[in-house]
């Protein structure tokens, strides 16, 4: 029997102990209900909670968000503990986030979250096939188990507990360069002016490390950024945002005030005898800010100001798990370890354990289990509460701009994150391969964290580590243009990965690549804000949708929004693949936005043809498209005049959300919607548009398909 709140009809919280309060979960009505039974589980230890289920042959387990393996987590051991991990192979169990959220979905069908900021592990059908087991070496915890009808609706109760998502500025959908590093304005406006001359939509360029002066957190280096307000103004006039990082270390030098404040007012996480804990990372010897104590929380974030007073509308959070380089203790561990090994005949283990020794200075939790938080007064080890630091990082700068500018909405995502940093803003997959396999990771990984609410998210397009050919780029490009963030990233010493740093005709795909993202701006834009609005997830495995068995094994398509399905190529020389069709569909092979090809698909299996200059777009039946039109940057995007491909069997409904694009007033429902009726009517279709406040679009252009592949072309006044 375990203390039971009911929070509403589909979701229970079970307490087990004294547990932390993560901030996760933020709606919590309801009643107590006493002591319960848990329902599905069963409870094999609660000193250290173990919890089993037994999971049919058929039962499929989603969730975890950024990990490992599949959209179908069976068959793989996990471990939530934030991990700043560059090898994304498919035997590590963690990754940058611990998102501890599950579905089971089968003979019954739940959803499960583990609110623990420690490591939980969870072994899904590994050890033994048939079972899931959830553990921890901790007895103070929440787990919520959440029911409903289907995935989808388990989704929606969760998505309702922890908070509508956050929404970043229109611009931040437009395609996006970063690159470790460029060094300076110099390379910085080189680089907008190769996009300028080569006609290739960018919102964004990046500032990496780089950018600081000696890697400190709101310094600029005079040197290579001298008059940096006026630059970022410059670029903004060209068409180009600047987007600085920020690393959670804050470098240990006296005069610096970002140090000296926090040394002063003890906002720095402390060791055992509670002095400031001392870790190397980028800046050499740090602190890190103790994001767990409100007010360090409120001064580090007002530290952004600093560089939003020069002009800054964006940034993202890097090695915030936090990552340690090393620390005095582990350098010493292996020297120490190395003087024994001196001048002996190592046996092979001892040799090998000396080599772990040195590998692991870095990250190691003997560094994290010696730093401590002062959280409302409480001291608690980090160890324990791991997984909450780069969520409150964000935090800290997401409540800042609360303080700042309270209805502009800034860009920011993060590399570490726990649930309910998704209230703050998005994340990017982090530090993947120019790997062939990291395309398809890259997809399986996006509906995993939308069931956690991180929406905004994408991958290193091309490819961080290693170096991408042409063919690696287009192909990433191609599912890269369907996410929320859209960035290609590259890490220092690797090939430049810029559209234009590739022969001619690389660059030519790309731009159409990159254009064709735009004109799909306008969808993409209102299926992310109504996902919001409505607790949905913008990608969805196909079972999510479809009920069919076949759905259910799919783990290389997915739908995005309403009415698209994409299925990307992630095969080195393939130019085609295998699609399976849950129902007819309308096939777009897309080479540039403005040019039209269809095909409809039967329902089944199909061999898609895709050369390398097209993508595929997969209309589902009875529904809509809505495409803009490219331009070099959102701000620029005229979209009075657009087009929508339909594909009707009988009708088809759309509702195009749009809103000013950069305050949050869509929040007090100040948001236009254009709702499209498309109705077979014996040999037409008879459309209706209603307009509520939308004041762009004048007209539109509509190429309506019907199963037949007949096309009907009207242009409608709105
Ligand atoms: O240790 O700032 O994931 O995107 O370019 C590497 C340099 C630190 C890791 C980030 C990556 C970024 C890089 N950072």
């Amino acid at each position: 029997m375990v203390k039971a709140y009911k929070i509403d009809e589909n979701i229970i919280r079970y307490t087990f102990g004294r547990p932390i309060n993560t901030d996760a979960v933020v709606v919590v009505r309801g009643e107590d209900i006493g002591n319960r039974e848990m329902p599905y589980v069963n409870i094999l230890s609660s000193e250290n909670l173990l919890i089993t289920y037994k999971m049919d042959d058929l039962d499929i387990v989603y969730g975890l968000g950024q990990n490992q393996r599949g959209i179908n987590k069976r068959g793989g051991i996990y471990e939530s503990f934030c991990s700043d991990d560059p090898n994304h192979t498919p035997n590590k169990k963690s990754l940058y986030g611990a998102h501890n959220f599950i579905i089971v979905d089968g003979k019954e069908k739940f959803g499960i979250f583990i609110d623990y900021p420690g490591k939980v592990k969870f072994d899904i059908g590994f050890t033994h096939k048939e079972y899931l087991e959830v553990s921890l070496d901790d007895n103070n915890v929440y787990v919520y188990i959440i029911e409903g009808e289907n995935s989808k609706a388990i989704v929606k109760s969760f998505l309702n507990i922890i908070g509508m998502g956050y929404v970043p500025p229109k611009w931040a959908f437009g395609y996006q360069q970063c690159r470790w590093s460029y060094e300076d304005k110099d390379e910085i406006e080189e680089v907008a002016n190769k996009f300028i001359e080569n006609n290739i939509p960018c919102d964004t360029i990046y500032l990496d490390i780089d950018y600081m002066d000696t890697y400190k957190d709101f310094t600029v280096s005079n040197e290579r950024f001298s008059d940096f307000s006026n630059f970022v103004k410059k670029m903004k006039d060209k068409g180009f945002r600047l987007i600085p990082i920020i690393d959670a270390g804050v470098k240990i030098q006296e005069g610096y005030d970002v140090y000296e404040e926090g040394i002063k007012n003890n906002y720095f996480c402390t060791d055992e005898s509670g002095n400031p804990f001392v870790a190397a990372v980028w800046p050499g010897k740090v602190h890190f800010p103790d994001f767990l104590n409100k007010e360090a929380r409120l001064w580090f974030g007002l530290k952004y100001n600093i560089l939003v007073d020069c002009g800054i509308e964006g940034f993202w959070n890097d090695m915030n798990e936090p990552a340690i380089f090393y620390t005095e203790r582990g350098i010493k561990e292996a020297i120490h370890r190395a003087k024994e090994s001196e001048g002996k005949n190592l046996d092979m283990d001892t040799f090998f354990d000396l080599m772990d020794t040195f590998r692991n200075v870095n990250n190691n939790d003997e560094d994290y289990k010696a730093m401590y938080h002062n959280m409302d007064g409480k001291r608690l080890n980090h160890y324990h509460v791991h997984n909450l630091y780069g969520y409150n990082m964000t935090r800290s700068a997401g409540e800042a701009f609360e303080h700042i500018d309270k209805n502009k909405r800034f860009l920011m995502f993060s590399r570490s994150s726990y649930i309910g940093m998704h209230r703050y803003s998005g994340i990017w997959t982090g530090d993947n391969h120019s790997w062939w396999d990291h395309i398809l990771l890259n997809l399986k990984m996006m509906p995993s964290l939308n069931m956690c609410g991180l929406l905004y998210s994408g991958a290193d397009t091309g490819g961080f580590s290693e170096d991408a050919n042409s063919q690696l780029l287009i192909r990433w490009n191609q599912f890269s243009m369907f996410t929320p963030l859209y960035r290609n990233h590259s890490a220092k010493g690797t090939r430049r990965q810029e559209p234009y740093a590739f022969e001619e005709e690389t660059k030519d795909i790309l731009k159409n690549m990159i254009e064709i993202r735009y004109s799909l701006i306008p969808y993409i834009y209102s299926e992310y804000m109504k996902a919001i609005l409505n607790r949905h997830m913008y990608f969805m495995p196909l079972s999510f949708e479809y009920e069919d068995v076949m759905s259910k094994r799919v783990e290389n398509q997915l739908l995005l929004g309403d009415s698209l399905m994409v299925a990307p190529l992630y095969e080195e020389n393939s130019l085609g693949r295998y699609v399976y069709l849950p129902e007819d569909m309308l096939l777009w092979k897309a080479k540039q936005y403005d040019e039209r090809n269809y095909e409809v698909m039967k329902k089944g299996h199909a061999y898609v043809d895709i050369p390398l200059e097209e993508v595929a777009i997969f209309i589902r039946k009875n529904k809509i498209l809505v495409l803009g039109n490219s331009a070099r940057n959102v701000d620029s995007m005229d979209n009075s005049s657009i087009s929508v491909i339909a594909f009707v069997e009988d009708k088809a409904t759309y509702a195009l959300y749009d809103d000013d694009g950069v305050t949050k007033e869509f929040k007090e429902g100040k948001y236009s919607e254009i709702e499209i009726v498309i109705e077979k009517k014996d040999e037409d279709f008879e459309i209706t548009i209603e307009n509520s406040g939308n004041e762009e679009i004048k007209t539109i252009k509509f190429e309506i398909i019907d199963v037949l592949g007949n096309v009907i072309e009207k242009r409608v006044q709105v």
